[in-house]
């Protein structure tokens, strides 16, 4: 057996979403704030992301996070996020996932019945309260970073679909948020192929004619997630099929989308703070949001949003690069 790499990692699901947390043999990424090793990550070291996100090792849908000394003093861990659209700025199933981990494995000093982990994230400090018995990670609630809406009620054109009414909000990535209605498709996975390919068409029309830039986040400057809503939805209840970029979509219903769906419905008056907001993903997996605290963000009004969920370890594994393998990259299909 040889091997030029080795990483170790501890592999989870979110509410159905992979999370492989890697725990070695990545090394300390430079960079001054976790937004720098994420942007040194992406230009010097992505050939980590695809041998660990593509196939072979991983799927058309695979996520995870590195772990990493925190840059920020009141911070437990910082994470470097990755998938296989690239690294997010933050993501909230990871999140789920990372600090259900750090309890599971003993990498936190573990407090039943809840254990605070301050994590040090590309997009800014996540706090993840983990509700412990028994040693047993049984739920978290992660605070988000701040979340606003960037455009309500605009309308893009879309080669191929028409005109198409959306709205954008931050919650940690920026959501565009679509009627289902409106492109004419039924909530329905048999339609994944269609609405998969109405995402992409989406991102690719904002991205070209008014693409959202976060205003203090560098290189937070377009659009890969499209929450696209099923019929029926509303401020108590929410129900979407969350399309990514390059084509897949999550299966857990997507802590950053959430807080851009609750910043979304707080701006239109019909969502209050410390109200429970379910929303419910494509494979009927549900999350629990909820707004804590008005803020702003570089002058625009703001929420801070919590999201609880559930994750699960699924696997420990340590993954190899053989010099001989033709895929020391992997591969997508
Ligand atoms: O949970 O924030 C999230 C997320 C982003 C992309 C996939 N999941």
């Amino acid at each position: 057996m040889r091997s030029t790499r080795l990483i170790s990692a501890v592999d989870s699901h979110t509410e159905g979403m992979p999370t492989r947390v890697v725990t070695g043999g990545v090394g300390v990424i430079p960079g001054a704030t976790m937004n720098e090793k994420r942007l040194h990550f992406m230009e010097h070291l992505d050939d980590i992301r695809l041998f660990l996100m593509n196939e072979p090792r991983g799927h058309a849908a695979m996520s995870g996070a590195i772990l990493q000394p925190p840059t920020r003093e009141d911070c437990d861990w910082g994470v470097v996020y990755i998938e296989v659209s690239g690294c997010l700025p933050m993501c909230g199933h990871g999140t789920i996932g990372v600090a259900t981990v750090l309890v599971e494995t003993g990498m936190v000093e573990v407090i039943e019945p809840v254990t605070t982990i301050r994590l040090d994230t590309p997009a800014g400090l996540v706090i993840a309260r983990v509700a412990v018995s028994d040693g047993h990670a049984d739920s978290v609630t992660i605070e988000n970073v701040p979340s606003y809406v960037d455009v309500l009620d605009a309308s893009i054109e879309v080669p191929g679909l028409g005109t198409v009414p959306y709205s954008m909000a931050f919650g940690g990535n920026f959501y565009a948020m679509v009627e289902l209605d409106a492109v004419g498709l039924p909530f329905d996975r048999e339609h994944q192929q269609s609405i998969v390919q109405a995402g992409l068409l989406i991102m690719d029309a904002i991205n070209t004619t008014a693409p959202p830039r976060h205003p203090s986040i560098q290189g937070v400057d377009h659009c890969h997630h499209v929450e696209f809503i099923a019929p029926g939805s509303d401020a108590t209840l929410s129900r979407h099929a969350m399309a990514i970029h390059p084509g897949w979509f999550d299966r857990s219903p997507c802590g950053t989308g959430t807080s851009a769906r609750m910043a979304e419905l707080w701006a239109r008056g019909e969502l209050a703070l410390n109200t429970d907001f379910i929303n419910e993903s494509f494979i009927g997996s549900r999350f629990i949001g909820r707004l804590i605290a008005e803020t702003d963000v570089a002058g625009r009004p703001a929420v801070i949003p919590t999201i609880t969920g559930r994750a699960w370890v699924t696997g420990i594994g340590q993954y190899m690069l053989d010099p001989a393998d033709p895929f020391p990259t992997g591969f997508t299909f």
